[in-house]
C-alpha cells in the first residue's frame, strides 16, 4: 500500500492532469458579421454537448431518495480547492465519507496531539450543503501510528478507548454513523486457508494478544455518543468464505452483548463480478440478524484484474489501459452496477450506498496495486454520466 503522503502528492497531480487535459470547444466558426454600432453583439452560441445526456442537479440522489442515501469520499483538498469533484458531490449526492481525515494517522499522529482541522473542514462542508456524514474509520490496521500499539493490553485498551471518546465526542451531533472497526476479519482464506479462523491477524490482534480491541472499540463508542450508529465495515464481503468469517465475528459481538448497528460491505467489485455475490452477502446480514442493517461503504469496480502477485509485489500486473477505456468494459461495468442497485432498492435493510470517489481520476484504484488508468466510478474524468451512472437511474437506458 502506499502512503499518506505519496497518495496526496499522485492525486494533485491527476487533478492536475485532469484539468489539463479537459476539452475546450476550438471549433472554427465562419467570419462575423460586422456589427453595427448600436446593436450589441449576440451572445456567443453555447459550446457542442459532449453528450446527449445532461445530469442534473440532484438527479442520482433522488432516484434513490425513497430506498437510501447515496454517498461519495471527498478529501478536504478538493473542497478548499473547489474541485469539480467536490461540486459533483455536492450535486449529486447526500453522504460524505472524508476519504483519509478521520484516520488516525491524520486525526492523532502522535500520543496526546489531536487535529481535527482538515476532518472539520469536510464535514463542515458536508453539513452546510445539506448533507450527512460517515465516519470512516476510528479503528484500522492501516493509516495508524506505531505508538497506538506500545504497552500492555490493558494500555493500549485504554489509549483506544482516549481515542475514540475524543473524536467521537468532538464530531457528536455532526458525525452519526462510524465505522468502528475497519477490516478486521482475516485474510487468511486468500493465504491458502491455515486455519487460522475468523480475527486478522493484524498489529491489533499481535499488540492485544486477541481479537477482543474489537469489542473494546464499540463498547468505547456506544459510551461515547449513545446516538451513533456503529459499524463494523469490511472488503469481499460478496466471497462467501469471508463473509462468514466476518459472520462470526458480528455473532460473537452480539451473543457478548457488545454494541453493533451494521454491517459495512466495502464492495470493491471487479468487471466480472456477479451482482448476486454481493446481494447475498446483504441478505446473509438481514436474514440472521434482525435489527442490524447494512451500508454499501466503499464501492467501485475495478478494470483490471490483479492476481496476488501484483497486490503484493507489484510485478506481473496487466498494463496500462490508457486514456480510452473499452467499451466493452464500460458495458459491463453498467451492467453490474445495474444489476447491484436494482437488487439494493429492493433491499429494506439497505440504508446507505456510498462509491469511493467522484470522477474515475480521484479513485485510489489509479494507484494500488500500481499505477495504471483507471475507471471504477460513475463519472468520468470530466465529470461526466458514464453508461454505469445512466445505467442505475434510468431502467430503459441502453447498456
Ligand atoms: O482511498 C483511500 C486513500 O486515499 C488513502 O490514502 C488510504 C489510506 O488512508 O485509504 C484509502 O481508502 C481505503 C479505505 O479507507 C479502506 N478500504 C480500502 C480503501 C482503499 O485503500
Amino acid at each position: 500500500m502506499v502512503d499518506i503522503t505519496a497518495r496526496q502528492r499522485l492525486k494533485l497531480l491527476a487533478g492536475a492532469a485532469a484539468l489539463m487535459t479537459s476539452a475546450c470547444g476550438g471549433a472554427s466558426r465562419s467570419a462575423p458579421v460586422t456589427p453595427d454600432a448600436t446593436t450589441p453583439p449576440p451572445p456567443p452560441p453555447p459550446p457542442p454537448p459532449t453528450s446527449d445526456f445532461t445530469l442534473t442537479d440532484g438527479l442520482l440522489r433522488d432516484t434513490f431518495r425513497n430506498n437510501f442515501s447515496m454517498g461519495t469520499a471527498v478529501t478536504a483538498e478538493q473542497i478548499n480547492s473547489n474541485d469539480l469533484s467536490a461540486r459533483l458531490a455536492r450535486e449529486q449526492f447526500n453522504v460524505v465519507t472524508p476519504e483519509y481525515e478521520l484516520k488516525a494517522d491524520q486525526i492523532s499522529p502522535s500520543e496526546g496531539v489531536f487535529n481535527f482541522g482538515p476532518a472539520d473542514r469536510v464535514v463542515d462542508w458536508a453539513l452546510d450543503n445539506n448533507m450527512t456524514v460517515r465516519g470512516h474509520a476510528l479503528l484500522w490496521h492501516e493509516a495508524t501510528p506505531d505508538y497506538f500499539y506500545q504497552g500492555t493490553p490493558s494500555q493500549i485498551r485504554a489509549r483506544l478507548e482516549n481515542y475514540i471518546t475524543t473524536v467521537m465526542r468532538h464530531f457528536a451531533g455532526r458525525i452519526t454513523v462510524w465505522d468502528v472497526v475497519n477490516e478486521v476479519t482475516s485474510v487468511d482464506i486468500f493465504n491458502g486457508d491455515n486455519g487460522i479462523g475468523p480475527d486478522r491477524r493484524s498489529r491489533w490482534f499481535e499488540a492485544t494478544g486477541g481479537a477482543d480491541y474489537i469489542d473494546w472499540a464499540f463498547l468505547a463508542a456506544r459510551a461515547a455518543d449513545p446516538s451513533a450508529q456503529l459499524f463494523l465495515s469490511d472488503y469481499e464481503t460478496e466471497n462467501t468464505f469471508k463473509m462468514n468469517w466476518t459472520m462470526e465475528i458480528v455473532r460473537r459481538l452480539l451473543q457478548r452483548g457488545i454494541p453493533i448497528d451494521g454491517v459495512g460491505h466495502q464492495f470493491h467489485l471487479q468487471l466480472d463480478t456477479e451482482a448476486s455475490t454481493a446481494l447475498a452477502a446483504i441478505d446473509t446480514v438481514t436474514n440472521e440478524f434482525a435489527g442490524l442493517v447494512n451500508h454499501v461503504t466503499e464501492l467501485d469496480v475495478n478494470f483490471y484484474q490483479n492476481s496476488g502477485e501484483c497486490w503484493q509485489s507489484g510485478t506481473g500486473c496487466q498494463p496500462d489501459i490508457g486514456p480510452t477505456p473499452p467499451p466493452e468494459s464500460l458495458a459491463a461495468q453498467a451492467r453490474l452496477l445495474r444489476d447491484l442497485f436494482n437488487g439494493l432498492v429492493n433491499r429494506s435493510t439497505v440504508e446507505s450506498v456510498n462509491v469511493w470517489g467522484v470522477r474515475d481520476n480521484d479513485s485510489w484504484l489509479n494507484f494500488a496495486p500500481v499505477t495504471r488508468t483507471n475507471y471504477p466510478l460513475l463519472l468520468n474524468r470530466a465529470g461526466e454520466a458514464k453508461p454505469a451512472l445512466r445505467a442505475i437511474i434510468d431502467q430503459n437506458y441502453q447498456i
